[in-house]
């Protein structure tokens, strides 16, 4: 199996440190912004990342993907089965990817994307506009996180996965959550992104944009 991207990419990131609490081994095959790899575009038509093969079969975008490899590898369940659970993990799921990452993704773009590897400069409004918009949703999942330090049913799931990975691109821009502002939220990231799942990858990132 192939995911096409870059783990800079809070959709690509999700996507193998959810490959990875699986169990399962993909290739990543590093395609960029726009790349027009013919293998890459045939699995993302549109050129965004993550893409996916698996022999024959190509898809794109990380809930597809993920919704693929759950249904054909059931255990562990990620995505439990329950009604009430799995309604939750899909709506973090949804939480991160949309509104977390139109603030976050704001930020890491006009900071990072566009200066570094776009070579031009970023919108720092955009990107402060970005920030602003954390607030409220740094405040609302201060108030959702249990004491067991997963967002549903007190054990790993896709929820923790996709809520966890748009906070690596904010520390890429030097923004950290801070303990003693959200205490719940900063303790929670940290177990989360310690996972073997994550910190590897993350660890490999920041080398990366270091260079
Ligand atoms: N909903 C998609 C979003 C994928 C996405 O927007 N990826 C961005 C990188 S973070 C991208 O490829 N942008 C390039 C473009 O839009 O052309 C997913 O979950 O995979």
């Amino acid at each position: 199996m192939i995911v096409y991207g870059s783990p800079l990419s809070p959709f690509v990131r999700k996507t193998l440190a959810y490959v990875s609490e699986k169990g399962l081994q993909v290739d990543v095959e590093p395609v960029g912004l726009g790349s027009r790899d013919p293998a890459f575009r045939e699995a993302s038509p549109f050129g965004k990342i993550p893409g996916f093969r698996d022999g024959d079969f190509t898809i794109s975008d990380s809930t597809a993907i993920i919704t693929y490899l759950e249904a054909k590898h059931p255990r562990p369940a990620l995505i439990p089965a329950e009604p009430a659970s799995r309604a939750r993990t899909i709506w973090y799921e949804e939480f991160g990817d949309t509104i977390l990452v139109a603030a976050a993704g704001k930020v890491f773009f006009n900071r990072i994307v566009s200066p570094r590897f776009l070579g031009r400069p970023g919108d720092e409004a955009l990107a402060a506009q970005g920030q602003t918009e954390l607030g409220p949703l740094l405040a609302y999942l201060e108030t959702v996180i249990p004491a067991s330090g997963f967002l549903v049913d007190d054990r790993l799931t896709l929820a923790d996965i996709a809520v966890a990975s748009p906070f690596v691109n904010l520390s890429h821009c030097g923004i950290e959550v801070v303990a003693a502002d959200h205490p719940k939220l900063a303790a929670y990231l940290a177990g989360i992104l310690a996972r073997p799942s994550f910190a590897p990858m993350v660890a490999q990132e920041k080398a990366i944009l270091a260079a």
